[in-house]
């Protein structure tokens, strides 16, 4: 334990050392091309591999890849998200889910945003697809984008791109991005609806699902802590309130004070049961009740929007109070948990992992010219 400790505080002053020159190289808008201490992860993909031939290997991403191409894109990217923020800012958490909903299947190649071809189903259609939002703003921006120069920048880049402003406009942190990933020929529909983590995964799926894509058991107690912000539906955790796996008892892993109320909010949400919300919420909340939940959702952050993003999650998480099966199963193994109690004290080192795992997310397994190609739309192949 002493050595993993030592080890990763290592490891972070290396990261941020690398970080805090990106960015700085990201202001002055110069040139970089500081080589990180990641290696890029090898998830090799069988339908990418027929396409590569030995003499022309995919590129590397790059720093501000398109510097020459459209040296605009990045912050047209940015205003756009900014802006579209203003007036819908769930369209923070929105872009955060898809971001993780589009590297987890086949890498970031924005294969997610595709509409169904032919016969063939597309990801948006397959059950944990179900709720994702925000196909509608990246549209708008890649429309944005085409304006200032037509048929250069990937939907697969701005959606990356936009990511990372979203978890800063979430409170979460910035973090240097690579671009220059391309678009996929095509979505995958079967491989979206076994692989994307189920809300009701136990531990020792959460973590062989993550570590096939090369996070660690830290890495994906970091990547959890996204659900600090945004809404969920009752249904992903229905089960747990009632008639947990067939006991006709609630999860036993649920803090009685906590299922109370997330049976009061998902019951209230029904409009037919009940129009008016109990005077005093059973939680510590700055808002009130009713704005807790909304046609059957219940919001991420119910203590409260949180001045250090992720924190509450955690320290929700210790308290047993995780929304979803899977998120409190984050306290159920020795070495999540170390990290579960970590980032529940100390602020600033989630903030620092979490803006490394983002980093790692939007690496996973891109296209890069000359496979895949740059969508005109994102929703159809080009
Ligand atoms: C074990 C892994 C995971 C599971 C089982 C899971 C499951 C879910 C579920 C069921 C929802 C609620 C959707 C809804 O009700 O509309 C949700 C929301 C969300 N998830 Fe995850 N998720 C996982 C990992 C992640 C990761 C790694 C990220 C990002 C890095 C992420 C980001 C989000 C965000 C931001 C929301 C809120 C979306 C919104 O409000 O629009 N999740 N997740
Ligand atoms: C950065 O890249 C340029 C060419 O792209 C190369 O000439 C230069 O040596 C590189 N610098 C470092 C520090 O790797
Ligand atoms: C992302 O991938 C590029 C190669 O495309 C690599 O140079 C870089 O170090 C990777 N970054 C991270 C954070 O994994
Ligand atoms: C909520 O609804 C369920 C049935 O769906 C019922 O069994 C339960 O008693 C209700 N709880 C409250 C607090 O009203
Ligand atoms: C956003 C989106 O396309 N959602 C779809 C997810 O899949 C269901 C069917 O399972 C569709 O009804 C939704 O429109």
């Amino acid at each position: 334990m002493e050595i993993t400790r030592k080890l990763s505080f290592l490891l972070l002053v290396l990261c941020v050392s690398i970080f805090l020159k990106n960015q700085n190289a990201e202001t002055n808008n110069g040139p970089s091309n500081s080589s990180s201490i990641f290696s890029a992860p090898s998830n090799s993909q069988s339908s990418r591999n027929i396409l590569s031939s030995d003499d022309d290997m995919p590129r590397s991403l790059e720093y501000d890849y398109y510097r020459e191409s459209c040296p605009k894109a990045e912050q047209i990217i940015r205003m756009a998200v900014r802006n579209q923020h203003k007036f819908r800012p769930n369209i923070a958490p929105a872009f955060l889910r898809l971001i993780f909903h589009d590297c987890f299947i086949e890498g970031c190649d924005a294969s997610v945003l595709l509409d169904a071809i032919g016969g063939g189903g597309s990801e948006k259609e397959v059950p944990p697809n179900e709720t994702l939002k925000g196909f509608d703003v990246v549209d708008f921006i890649k429309s944005e984008v085409e304006e200032a120069c037509p048929g250069v920048v990937s939907c697969a880049d701005i959606l990356a791109l936009a990511a990372r402003e979203a978890v800063s406009l979430a409170g979460g942190p910035y973090y240097p991005l690579l671009t220059g990933r391309r678009d996929s020929l095509l979505p995958f529909p079967e491989l979206a609806a076994y692989e994307i983590p189920n809300p009701q995964d136990d531990l020792s799926t959460i973590i062989a699902s993550f570590a096939s894509r090369g996070f660690d058991e830290q890495e994906a107690v970091t990547l959890l802590g996204a659900h600090s912000v945004g809404m969920i539906h009752c249904k992903f955790f229905a089960n747990r309130l009632y008639n947990f796996h067939n006991t006709e008892q609630p999860d036993p892993s649920v803090d009685a004070e906590f299922l109370n109320f997330m049976r009061t909010i998902c019951n209230n949400s029904n409009p037919s049961l009940s129009t008016s919300p109990p005077l005093s919420s059973p939680m510590p909340s700055r808002s009130s009740p009713s704005s807790q939940s909304s046609r059957g959702m219940m919001k991420m952050d119910y203590e409260g929007p949180g001045t250090d993003f992720g924190t509450l999650y955690y320290r929700s998480l210790l308290r047993n109070r995780g929304i979803l099966f899977a998120d409190q199963q984050l306290t159920s193994g020795e070495n999540t948990k170390v990290w579960v109690t970590a980032y529940a004290t100390n602020p600033l080192l989630f903030r620092k992992e979490f803006a490394m795992v983002m980093m790692k997310l939007s690496n996973l397994s891109v296209l890069t010219a000359p496979m895949g190609q740059v969508r005109l739309h994102c929703a159809k192949v080009a």
